[in-house]
Order: C-alpha cells, then sequence, then structure tokens
C-alpha cells in the first residue's frame, strides 16, 4: 500500500492550544518529515502562497519536434506519415502543415531564451526520427543529428535540463507498413540505440514514445491522425501491440548504449480515472477503472502482460505475441510520464467490471478544443492511482495545459485568463498529490509555444508565449507571466 507521508491537515486539530508560533513550527516540522517544503515566510509575513512544492521539484515547459521544427526538406531530413498527412487534401484544418511550424530548426536559440525567461529546470522536447534517418533505418543523416546537438548544448548552457522524447507521432513515411509491422518497432530500437550513443554524454532523460492511443488507435483505427487508416479490429491491436513492443525494446536499446547514467521512461495520456464521489466505494471503482481502461497500454507496459480481462474482451482480435516480446514491453522503468488533460468520472457498481463510466453532459466546460473538458482533481487522482496501483519510483506530468482563444489587446498583450485558471487548478491539485507524498517529481506545461496542432492545425493555441505565424514573433502571454512567478516560488501563486 501507497503511503501517506503526513497530511498537514491531520496536525491542525489537536493544536487549538498552541500560540500561533509554536503552530508555525509545529507544521514545519510535519511538513519537513512528509518531505514538503513551506515557504520560509509562511508564518512571518504575508505568504505568498500556502501551495509549496517540494524542495527540488522540477519545473518545465514540453514541445513535440513536428508541431514546432518546420525545417521540414531542411538539411537532408526524410519525410515522415505527418508530412504526408498534412499535405493530403482535408485531413488537417484549413490543410495547415507543419513544413514550417514555429521554426524552431532555425529560431532554437530564441525558444530557448524564453525558458531561460520562465526559469524553468527542464525542457521536454522530441526527435524528428526521419531528420536523423531520413528512410527509417540505414543510413544516418549527420546533418540531422547535429541539430540536436545545437539544441541540447544551448540548452546546457542555459543550466536547463533536457528530456527528450523518441517518438511523439512523426514515422518516418519510408518504413514500410508503418506501424502495422513490426519490423517498425526493431527499426525504432536501433534508432533509440543511435540517438542514446550520440546524447546521452550530456543528455540523461529519454522517453521512448508519446500517447500510444494516439499513434495507433487514432491513426491506424479512427483515421483521424497520420496515417489515416480505418482498420478492423483485428490488425489494430497488433498496431498496438507493435507500439508497446517499440517502447519497450527502446528501452532495452537505451540501458544497452548509455554513455552515462539515464532514467528512462515514456509519456502516457493515460485514460484519468475520477470518482464521481470521494467515499470509498468509488475510489476504489476509479481505481479499477484505471486498471481496466488502460489495459492495452499502460497496464500491460508496467505489468509485463496482457490482462487476462482484456484479451477475453478482445477474443481472436487480440494481439499476436512473439518470444521474448513481453519480456521487452515489461522493461523495468526509473519513471512514468503522464500527460494530463481531461477527466473520465467512475462510479461504482455491481457490474462485473466493478465500475460505470458517466456519460458527459453537453453543459460541462472545456477548453478552446470541445475534447478539453475541465476537470483539475484528475491530475490529483492519475498520479494517486497509479501510484498506488504499480507504485513507479518516480512519476512526472510530462504534459498539461489547454488550448484558448487568445486575443492580442490593442497594446499588444495576450490576457489568457482562461488558461491561467485551467493551469493554477492543476497545479493546485498537483500539490495535493505531492503533499500526500506520491512520488511527483516534477511538471512540464504543454506548451512553451503556440504550434501546429495535429489536425486541428493552427486554430487551437496551447502555448505560453504567443506565436504570429506569419512572422514567427514570439510574445509572452500573461500565462507565461504567471507560470514565471510560480517556478520562482516554488508554489501556486
Ligand atoms: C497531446 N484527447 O495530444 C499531444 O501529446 C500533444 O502533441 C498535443 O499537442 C497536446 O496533447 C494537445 O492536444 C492529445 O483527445 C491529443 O484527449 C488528444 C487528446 C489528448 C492529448
Amino acid at each position: 500500500m501507497r503511503r501517506f507521508a503526513l497530511p498537514l491537515r491531520k496536525v491542525h486539530s489537536p493544536m487549538r492550544n498552541l500560540s500561533r508560533r509554536d503552530f508555525g513550527k509545529t507544521v514545519a516540522a510535519a511538513a519537513a518529515l512528509s518531505g514538503v517544503s513551506l515557504p520560509r515566510f509562511a508564518f512571518g509575513q504575508a505568504p505568498a502562497s500556502d501551495l509549496a512544492y517540494p524542495k527540488g521539484f522540477l519545473w518545465g515547459c514540453a514541445t513535440a519536434a513536428y508541431q514546432v521544427e518546420g525545417g521540414a526538406k531542411a538539411d537532408g531530413r526524410g519525410p515522415s506519415i505527418w508530412d504526408t498527412f498534412s499535405h493530403t487534401p482535408g485531413k488537417t484544418y484549413h490543410g495547415e502543415t507543419g513544413d514550417v511550424a514555429d521554426d524552431s530548426y532555425h529560431l532554437y536559440k530564441e525558444d530557448v531564451r524564453l525558458l531561460k525567461n520562465l526559469g524553468v529546470g527542464g525542457y521536454r522536447m522530441s526527435i524528428s526520427w526521419s531528420r536523423v534517418f531520413p528512410k527509417g533505418t540505414g543510413q544516418p543523416n549527420p546533418l540531422g543529428l547535429d541539430y540536436y546537438n545545437r539544441v541540447v548544448d544551448e540548452l546546457l548552457a542555459n543550466n536547463i535540463t533536457p528530456y527528450i522524447t523518441l517518438f511523439h507521432w512523426d514515422l518516418p513515411q519510408a518504413l514500410p507498413g508503418g506501424w502495422q509491422s513490426r519490423d517498425t518497432s526493431k527499426a525504432f530500437a536501433d534508432y533509440a540505440a543511435y540517438i542514446t550513443r550520440h546524447l546521452s554524454d550530456r543528455v540523461h532523460h529519454f522517453m521512448t514514445t508519446n500517447e500510444f492511443t494516439c499513434f495507433t488507435d487514432i491513426g491506424y483505427r479512427d483515421g483521424r491522425f497520420a496515417p489515416g487508416l480505418r482498420l478492423p479490429d483485428g490488425p489494430a491491436n497488433q498496431v498496438r501491440h507493435n507500439g508497446i513492443l517499440a517502447h519497450g525494446l527502446g528501452v532495452q536499446a537505451i540501458r544497452a548504449n548509455a554513455k552515462g547514467p539515464v532514467q528512462v521512461g515514456l509519456a502516457e495520456n493515460a485514460v484519468v480515472c475520477v470518482p464521481v464521489i470521494e467515499t470509498r466505494e468509488h475510489i476504489e471503482a476509479a481505481r479499477r477503472a484505471t486498471h481496466d481502461l488502460n489495459a492495452p497500454f499502460l497496464t500491460t507496459v508496467l505489468e509485463g502482460k496482457y490482462p487476462a480481462s482484456y484479451l477475453e474482451r478482445e477474443g481472436a482480435n487480440a494481439p499476436k505475441v512473439q518470444p521474448g516480446d513481453m519480456e521487452a514491453i515489461g522493461s523495468r522503468l526509473d519513471f512514468v510520464g503522464l500527460n494530463v488533460y481531461t477527466p473520465t468520472y467512475v462510479r461504482a457498481s455491481d457490474s462485473a467490471r466493478g465500475f460505470v463510466v458517466e456519460p458527459r453532459q453537453a453543459s460541462y466546460p472545456h477548453m478552446a478544443s470541445p475534447w478539453l473538458v475541465i476537470g483539475p482533481e484528475c491530475i490529483y487522482w492519475v498520479v494517486r492511482n497509479v501510484s498506488s496501483i504499480w507504485h513507479p519510483p518516480a512519476i512526472y506530468i510530462t504534459e498539461n495545459g489547454c488550448s484558448a482563444d487568445d486575443v492580442i489587446t490593442p497594446e499588444g498583450r495576450i490576457e489568457d485568463t482562461d488558461r491561467v485558471m485551467y493551469l493554477r487548478n492543476h497545479l493546485t491539485q498537483l500539490h495535493r498529490a505531492a503533499a500526500e507524498g506520491y512520488p511527483i517529481k516534477g511538471y512540464f506545461l504543454w506548451s512553451l509555444l503556440d504550434n501546429f496542432e495535429w489536425a486541428d492545425g493552427y486554430s487551437k493555441r496551447f502555448g505560453i508565449h504567443y506565436v504570429d505565424f506569419k512572422t514567427e514573433k514570439r510574445t509572452p502571454k500573461l500565462s507565461a507571466e504567471w507560470y514565471r512567478e510560480v517556478i520562482a516560488h516554488n508554489a501556486v501563486v
């Protein structure tokens, strides 16, 4: 069972007779025991915030290669399935593509300056596989690798720790069959080995893949993402299997090729189950649902086997597994990265599964993207559920953020109070998880910049810096100013 390290509220009641000063000391001592650092001035001057994060908590921002880099044909980069998809009429908003995006391929120094101004300790970025291996396998392109050497060196020169995702959906177009072929999983391992050999002297944190369901189900079953296929269940489940196999072989390849100590994990948008009412029965239902609804991905990766109930449900469509696959897939991880956006509300039931998912109310509030419904407590529950089921040694929030309909005021400002509302409430709930002693080590805000939002093109802005896509000018929004203060205080402000 997960320890609950002395929740602060528990120490309040026996202290009614203490002086304000002694009360402060006692709370501080309790906080020290639980690993929570309180602000120095908590019981003197007016506190900036009572919601201080543990000392050493890592604050960061996240982006992904195809969404920000541009330079689609620069220096020998090969095409990815997202180049093909976005150039296919009708697939993205107004036919928009990542050809230029934020032009971070050329403007990366400016991006690092923005990170520096925020005061972040970490930057989560991804590598474009086809920039380094234009055909996915075979001959590497040294100019592609050089770009990532430059970015990494620029980050390190500014004391920002790079966290590198090896695959954020931009699969090299040249790989025959894409994720339908298990050769792609092996090609991924070779690519992971190559990157590790060349960067792990300076990069010590790697994530294999980003969001299994998005690059498998949404790409190969729903067809809303690249490559835009609508496969039936059997082949679609094999695509899922090849995805998690790539992750597993990737973990092995990173460990086998590391030049120094490395921390290996992944970034996964688990289905985030929130109890409809915070009572024992619904809390237990949400825990069960977390295990069950994440069966083909996180559950299998963290347990090294497909849950029997999943195999049973899929029957003849269940994935075909070869010897050695499950050992690779279940490779031990140093951390679990969670991309957290929306809640799935769950209630207890007498059904065989032990839970039901609540239907979504038509009036439920959401951000600019209709799917992005707002339930800040989801970030607390995902940390608690994942911890209590699988006990990972460390958890990072590898993405959290939102789209907003930003407008520029006549003075040239972007007062995105709605985004600040979204973020502040999530960080308040994440603080709850930290205060209860769960191993939450860091938070990467999605995103540093407005960028190419996949099928939504440039119509949805997730950045805390506004990007004028005609001039590539970056302007900090109110949310950037706010995040800078969060980082400076190491607390919710
Ligand atoms: C993530 N959903 O995608 C991705 O990792 C990012 O690349 C992306 O820009 C960001 O979230 C914002 O969308 C998601 O439908 C896409 O729940 C869809 C969903 C969640 C995350």
